[in-house]
């Protein structure tokens, strides 16, 4: 049985990637919900009718676990999607990556993500459960997620509003920095290159996989010897997520449009 995953976008590919490299022997399902990008900017309704179809769609195609490769959705809808998923193992993005930094020796967190996933609090919420004392400091960068969706990574374009965004005074003394939305490692290098390794850039999508790995093991669900399979859905074609599908997968996955 295959894992599921799914994002608005593109984003949730650094996860699947990471899914691929570390259980080589697992099929993926991936739902791109292009149609309704970005989460980012709606509404928690919005979030949750769209995310809980599409877990719904994914308990149907026989998935054994489904992460919810967006933190924009793990932070409104959580709730909402492990109940649609029923039985079904369910992987956040947040709490994972926020127990990991809590026990850590950081000092100061900044955590840049979209503005649904800001306003929610959930990472200040999440890591302060596990340690009162750590400062996390959260700023919204949404520009970030169409300058990516739009293929424009390593340009002027996405230099520019990285240091617009991370220049912000409330940012001059952190230590440890989080990607708060999936979309985000795609740009980490131009994100280490603003504070010039003055500050740890934390691997999420590493330690949402060890964790996906960790209760996969204690449900019985790893797979050993087959030949796995790429299967992506997309609400609505484009062309950028296709080729960067390619570019993590190889050519021999295969893309459906699908509109739930
Ligand atoms: N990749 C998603 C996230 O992690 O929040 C959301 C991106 C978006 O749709 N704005």
């Amino acid at each position: 049985r295959p894992i599921g995953v799914f994002d608005s976008g593109v984003g949730g590919l650094t996860v699947a990637k990471e899914i691929k490299r570390l259980l080589p022997n697992e099929s993926i399902i991936y739902f791109g919900d292009t149609q309704h990008l970005p989460y980012g900017e709606k509404s928690k309704e919005s979030i949750t009718k769209f995310t809980t179809a599409i877990t719904r769609f994914l308990v149907e195609q026989d998935c054994k676990a489904i992460v919810v490769a967006c933190n924009s959705a793990t932070s409104n809808s959580i709730d909402e999607i492990r109940e649609a998923a029923g039985d079904v193992l369910v992987i956040d993005v947040i709490s994972p990556v926020a127990k990991k930094v809590a026990y850590e020796l950081n000092q100061k967190i900044g955590v840049i993500a979209t503005k649904a996933t800001v306003n929610s609090h959930a990472y200040k919420k999440y890591i302060r459960k596990y340690n009162r004392h750590l400062k996390v400091i959260e700023l919204a960068t949404p520009l970030l997620v169409p300058i990516i969706e739009e293929g424009f990574r390593n340009t002027q374009v996405s230099k520019y509003a990285m240091e617009l965004y991370l220049s912000n005074k409330k940012f001059e003394d952190i230590d440890t920095i989080i990607l708060g939305c999936t979309h985000y490692p795609l740009i980490e290098k131009e994100v280490q290159a603003v504070f010039q390794g003055r500050v740890k850039v934390v691997d999420s999508p590493l330690i949402v996989v060890n964790h996906l790995i960790h209760e996969m093991r204690k449900l019985n669900l790893m797979t050993d010897s087959t030949e796995p399979n790429y299967h992506f859905y997309l609400s609505d074609y484009t062309e950028n997520f296709a080729k960067l599908a390619k570019h993590f997968f190889g050519k021999s996955i295969t893309l459906e449009q699908k509109q739930l």
